[in-house]
């Protein structure tokens, strides 16, 4: 009776004290490679940029009676300013339901800016100019 109790308990003794043994010589034997080894790793999750590109500003320009570039293609997310320095003054105004935002008051100088959210093609014009016209193409 009282063997059969001991046995088991002495066993298990055993069992931990080999498995303590065998933790702390392996720790202690790898603790410099994994040392070495985590430095590379954690240098690439730093070097890995994360997220899309950052988001660009476009300018066009408002001078002449004309938008130069008159076409144009942006990324979603991309904002457009129009740099207005003509003589007369002229706005921004979209052509469609698509293009409803983008509505600028009547500048003369100056500059309004506009962020596309969604792809598509937007077609605008100057309300006082209809013939003044541009084309933001805003690709995904
Ligand atoms: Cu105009």
């Amino acid at each position: 009776m009282p063997i059969r109790r001991t046995s088991p308990a002495r066993a298990l003794f055993l069992v931990t004290l080999v498995a303590g043994a065998l933790a702390v010589g392996g720790c202690g034997s790898d603790s410099s490679k994994s040392g070495a080894s985590s430095s590379p790793a954690a240098t690439s999750a730093t070097t890995t940029p994360a997220g899309p590109r950052p988001a660009a500003t476009t300018t066009v320009t408002v001078d002449d009676m004309k938008f130069s570039p008159a076409n144009l293609t942006v990324k979603v997310g991309d904002t457009v300013q129009w740099k207005f320095s003509d003589k007369a003054p002229h706005a921004v105004q979209g052509i469609g339901d698509a293009a409803m935002g983008i509505n600028s008051p009547i500048i003369r100088t100056g500059e309004w800016s506009y962020t596309f959210t969604t792809a598509g093609t937007f077609r605008y014009l100057c309300p006082l100019h209809p013939e003044m016209k541009g084309v933001v193409t805003v690709e995904q």
